[in-house]
Formats: structure tokens, sequence, C-alpha cells
């Protein structure tokens, strides 16, 4: 592909970068310049496989003609409408294929534009559900370390990942987090679901003894960890998790954010493990990460509890004047769209196995101490260099990055969720540029 534009900027120097080491960064740029498929384009001429869908986000890969063209027309067509009081007919076609899309018990959608909002927004359903029933009482959250909700209030609140809290003061009041999953001693290397944790979810109980479960609204939980590192939930666990709640009254909600949308082989995580939350946040494979948006999805148990007052009344004080945004909406169903007409959560469920066996095949490699894996998401834990977490983990994503394969990583872990387009032969080189770099890495 030719470039005509300046590739680099001369200044770097406006842009605060997110979740990023900056002046390092800006010493030595990254830049990509366009991207088709699979596959990026560096603004020094490379190609680099996408080993991570973007941000987790980008499912049915870059540069996909429905989508690009939807947003086109849309944004030709209606390119904004008010959110409140008025309406456009995409956000409605949107919401309904979500709906059918989603398993049975979620009937109804509210949008956002990004996982933050999504978290936000499902906790504030939470609380204002049992208030509209009349029990208020329950204003309790409670979320689980290691867990990633996205950055605003309530989900750092609720999140338990050190370094998005500690900076930000006191966070909402009235939080508790049940322990985390992650057990090395006893799942390294575990294929799927770990055998052994379970008994982690009974920690609810504690909680529940702790304050009544008459206190307490919600329970949040990512269903398969993305961000701290890619933690599956040990068999049986969710199902405890549901149980519980269920026998106290307490709402769960599932953090759908990387795991909705094919990720694990089918619609949602909830689908795959076969357990029914309440609430359900989504965003990034909503739009392919194309256009910001986010949606929440609520049982009709939900959010008819609502629709009770005055018809004239609002029911719910809540809403971005971007819900539903029209070139989102558009954007939405045309990702949507491509994902069944491309088969691409079948293709994640198929590749599966050999996708597997193939990051598996990287065990015994020099730092490796675990690998797990489920639908076409992958984690590879290494040893952190001592007195400097974090570093070679971060040397490896660099090198991988000058050999052509974009990896994410979080900690010493590095995490691998490629475009559900993938196939074999990339499933190939990504393992083959990964394996090559750990052969080396010091
Ligand atoms: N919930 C979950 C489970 C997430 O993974 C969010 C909420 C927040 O979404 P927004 O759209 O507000 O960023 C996320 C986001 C990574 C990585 O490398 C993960 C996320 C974002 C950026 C990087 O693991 N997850």
């Amino acid at each position: 592909m030719a470039y005509d534009t300046p590739k680099v900027p001369n200044d770097l120097s406006a842009f605060w970068m997110p979740f990023t080491s900056n002046r390092q960064f800006k010493k030595n740029p990254r830049m990509f310049v366009s991207a088709d498929g699979m596959y990026y384009q560096t603004s020094d001429g490379r190609d680099v496989l996408d080993g991570t869908a973007g941000l987790w986000c980008c499912n049915a890969g870059h540069n996909r003609p429905l989508i690009t063209e939807a947003i086109a027309k849309q944004a030709s067509e209606l390119d904004y409408a008010p959110a409140f009081q008025m309406g456009h007919p995409k956000a409605f076609e949107l919401a309904s294929a979500l709906r059918d899309m989603a398993p049975d018990p979620f009937e109804h959608v509210f949008f956002t534009n990004s996982g933050s909002e999504s978290v936000e927004t499902a906790l504030k359903i939470a609380l204002a559900y049992h208030r509209v029933r009349g029990e208020g009482t329950r204003t309790r959250l409670i979320g689980r370390e290691r867990g990633y909700h996205g950055v605003n209030f309530g989900g750092i609140s609720v999140g338990g990942i050190v370094n998005n809290r500690k900076f930000f003061g006191s966070l909402l009041t009235g939080v508790d987090h049940l322990p985390h999953t992650h057990l090395p001693d006893q799942n390294a290397y575990t294929r799927g679901q770990p055998e052994h944790g379970a008994y982690l979810a009974d920690d609810l109980e504690r909680i529940v003894a702790l304050h009544g479960g008459e206190n307490i609204a919600a329970v949040i939980v990512e269903p398969m960890a993305g961000s701290t590192g890619v933690l599956m939930p040990p068999k049986g666990y969710l199902e405890k998790l549901r149980k519980i709640c269920t026998e106290h009254g307490i709402l769960l909600i599932f953090d759908e954010v990387i795991t909705g949308f094919g990720r694990l082989g089918s619609s949602f995580a909830a689908e795959h493990y076969g357990v029914m939350p309440d609430l359900i946040t989504t965003a990034k494979g909503l739009t392919n990460g194309v256009i910001p948006m986010g949606a929440v999805l609520a049982t009709s148990e939900i959010h008819d509890a609502f629709m009770s007052g005055p018809e004239e009344a609002i029911e719910l004080f809540h809403g971005y004047t971007y819900s539903g945004n029209p070139i989102a909406s558009a954007a939405g169903l045309a990702t949507l769209q491509t994902y069944r007409e491309d088969g691409l959560f079948e293709n994640a469920a198929s590749l599966a196995s050999y996708w597997e066996d193939a990051l598996h095949s990287l065990k015994g490699l020099p730092h490796v101490i675990d690998i797990r894996n489920s639908g076409l998401i992958g984690a590879v834990e290494l040893t952190p260099i001592e007195g400097a977490p974090t570093k070679r983990a971060f040397e490896a994503f660099l090198q991988c990055y000058d050999k052509g394969l974009l990896i994410r990583t979080t900690g010493d872990i590095i995490a691998l969720s490629p475009p559900l387009m993938i196939n074999k032969a990339q499933v190939d080189e990504m393992f083959g540029i990964l394996g090559s770099v750990l052969k080396y890495l010091k």
C-alpha cells in the first residue's frame, strides 16, 4: 500500500496518551497508519499481524466493507438524532438484533459509548431496580480482586486492579471484593476451565453474612477475566455465584465487554458457560471497535420493574448524549451482520482446539510458567525479572512488534485475542513469531 501523507507527526507532545508510558513511547513511537483484514500496516511500511483484535475489539478484523459502507451511508443520511425523548430507526433495529443474538432472558438493551459506561450503567440499573421495587436498602456492590470494569468511579470501585484504584481517592463506599481465582500452583497449564477454585465463590456467603443479603444490590464479575491476565472461571465457580446471588435476591452482572461477540466461540460467555446473569455489559465487539459504543442487556424482569409509574414519567434518570448514536448503531448492525454472514463465531469455535494446541506448544520455553486458553483467547505467563516486574513481558511485546506481531501484555502475562476471522496459517504465523521471541528472551 502506498502512503502519501506524513507518517509520523513532528509534534507528539500534545496528546497525553491513555495507559501508556508517554515519555518512552514518544522517544520511539510505534504508529499504525492503516489496517486490512488480519494485519496492521506501520508507519515504516511493515505488516503487523493483529494478535489482539486491536484492544480485544476488532472481532471481525479490519476494514470490513459492510461496516465501513454502513458508516459512510449513515453519516450522509442521518448524522445525529437527539437521544432523549426522540428516536431514529437504527437504534431500535440494533437493539432488536442484539436481543435476538443474546441468550433468551435478555430482552432489553440500554446503549452507552464504552465498556466503562456500560459498567456504570449496569451498576446504576441494579441499584435503581431494587429501589423501585421497594428494596432500597440494597446498596452494596460486590466486585472481585483482579477484576477490570473500566476506569470510571463505579468501575474502579468494584474493580480489583490496584494501580487503577490507588491514585483516585476514596472511590465508592459500600463495596466489597471477592477473592480472585488465579491459582497457578494448582491450575497451571490448564486447557479451558481449571479444576480448582469453585470454593472461592463461597466467599460471597461470608460477605452476605457480614452485611446481610438485604443490603447487597449486585455482584459484578467478568465471567472470564481478560485484562488481568486471562483468568478462566474454575469449573463450578460461576454456577455457585449464580446460586448464592439468587438465594439472597442479589443481582448478578456479567461484564462481557471482552467475552461478548464470539470471543469464546459463542455470542456471549453466559451462553458458553451456561450460566445466566441478570445484566450483561458489552462494548468493543459490538461495533467491531470501529465506532465507540456499548450496551447493557437486561432481562424483562429488570426492565419491567421500571415501567410502573405514570406513562409520561421518565422511568430511568440515566443516559448519554450519544446513547444509540445513529452512526454507531449503523456500525453495530453491519458488525452483527458481518459476524453472521462470515460465520465468525463458528470459526472461533472450530479453530479453538487448533489454537489451544499451538498456544500450549510454547510450554517449556524460557521463563514460561503458565499457559491458559479458551475460545480464541490465550495467555502466556512469564516469571518477572527480579525487581523489575512487567519488564520481561514488555520486552517480548517490543520484539514481537519488530517481528510483525501485535500482542498485549499485562504485568508479565502475554494476552492473545486475534480477530475471529483468523485462519490456521495465521495461527501458525502468530505462534511462530511469539515462539521465536520467547526462545531468546532475556
Ligand atoms: N469491562 C471489561 C471487562 C473490560 O475488559 C472495560 C470494561 C472498559 O471498556 P472501555 O471501552 O471503557 O475501555 C473493559 C476494557 C487489555 C485492555 O489490554 C482491556 C480493556 C481495555 C483496554 C485494554 O486487557 N478492557
